[in-house]
């Protein structure tokens, strides 16, 4: 039997991205802003109703530009239940992270923790929407206002998410998504910075293509966080697939959900938002109970992934340990399940059928 991973990518037909690679063999136009990643940019902002989108090379970069354009220092205020990538960016822009733990339900960050942890270093509130489910973006922001700190939301997994109707990118300073393989909508490698202002968004331009350079000079400091015109390619069929992504990726949480609610907890999703169900993360009663899961599952050949162990608090070797129990508690008994567009019904109940007959 095949093996089945926590996600594969989906693939638009060949010939859609080959119609596009002849296009690039015509122009011989390769990288640095292209007319494909220029199309792609303006799909994008056409798709997600947004403005001031930069699309950049992947998640990752997306975070260093933010906390370098916003001329970030000190203190930023951050989620330990996120991939590793929220936390590097911060410690590699020479800021110092601090976790405030996470609320048990919506695996989100605590707003009713953020103002304790707040010193006078702080600049800056640096959360993630885990699994694509909305912070309380209301509270962080008016804790924001009230102690004059910066807001960067990692909206890595949160891709076509809307909350009360708008762009869940539209929140914050600045807001930043990862198009990765691994992702619900992605473009292989691939990443997009949102800015609420224009001209931060100027800056992020500027930023992404080694700074500003001025007549024979140079003006500000940059990197290179351009994305290829082959991306772009991959970018601009898939975006013509999302619709049918989503609707499949809702069957099989729909089942999941039926299937296992007696059993499990899920994630308490935000009244007001939609779900692209970018993962499934289920939540076992205890860790013993999700490993012996997972192991069974592997028995099977079917690869689970425990998104996020263990919690970025008390686990890089490179920052202070501290405890924080929320967060550890969860990250020990979370695990996400299989979800993607070619993930067949009947194998997603044949999951849940193992997973009931190990629990
Ligand atoms: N912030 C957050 C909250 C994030 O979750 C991420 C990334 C970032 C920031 C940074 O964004 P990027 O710089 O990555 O754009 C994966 C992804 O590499 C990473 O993008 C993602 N989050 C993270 C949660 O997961 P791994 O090490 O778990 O990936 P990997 O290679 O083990 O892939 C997982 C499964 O996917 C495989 O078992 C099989 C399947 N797969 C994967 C790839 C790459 C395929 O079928 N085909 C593929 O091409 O990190």
């Amino acid at each position: 039997m095949d093996k089945i991973f926590v996600t594969k990518p989906f693939l638009a037909p060949r010939k859609e991205y080959d119609a596009y690679v002849s296009k690039i063999w015509d122009n011989q136009w390769l990288t640095n802003m292209g007319p494909l990643a220029v199309e792609l940019e303006n799909k994008l902002c056409e798709h997600l109703k947004v403005e001031n989108l930069l699309y950049v090379s992947n998640g990752t970069i997306a975070l260093h530009m933010a906390i370098k354009a916003l001329d970030l220092k000190g203190e930023i205020i951050t989620t330990p239940f996120s991939f590793v990538a929220t936390t590097n960016s911060i410690v590699w822009e020479g800021c110092t992270p601090v976790f405030v733990d996470i609320n048990a339900d919506n695996l989100n960050i605590n707003p009713a923790k953020i103002e304790e942890a707040i010193t006078d270093k702080t600049t800056t509130i640096l959360s993630t929407h885990i699994f694509g489910n909305p912070c309380d973006v209301e509270a962080i922001q008016k804790i924001a206002d009230k102690h004059n700190l910066k807001v960067i939301y990692d909206a890595a997994h949160a891709f076509g998410v809307k909350l009360n109707g708008k762009s869940i990118f539209e929140f914050g300073d600045i807001s930043t998504c990862s198009l990765h393989a691994t992702k619900f909508y992605h473009t292989g490698e691939g990443g997009l910075v949102i800015a609420k202002d224009k001209e931060v968004h100027k800056k992020l331009g500027y930023i992404r293509n080694h700074g500003l350079h001025e007549k024979e000079g140079f003006a500000s400091i940059g990197t290179n966080a351009k994305n290829s015109e082959f991306h772009a390619a991959l970018g601009l069929v898939n975006l013509n697939y999302v619709g049918e992504i989503l609707e499949k990726r809702q069957q099989i949480a729909a089942i999941y959900k039926l299937k296992l609610q007696d059993n499990v907890k899920f994630q308490t999703w935000n009244t007001d938002a939609s779900n692209n169900y970018c993962y499934f993360p289920v939540i076992f009663k205890t860790e013993q109970e999700l490993l012996r899961v997972k192991e069974h599952l592997e028995q099977n050949n079917i690869f689970t992934r425990r998104y996020f162990y263990p919690s970025l608090a008390s686990s890089l070797p490179y920052l202070p340990t501290i405890h924080l129990p929320i967060s550890e508690d969860i990250s020990k008994r979370c695990l996400c399940l299989p979800i993607y567009f070619d993930l067949s019904l009947k194998d997603t109940v044949r999951i849940c059928d193992l997973i009931l007959a190990t629990i």
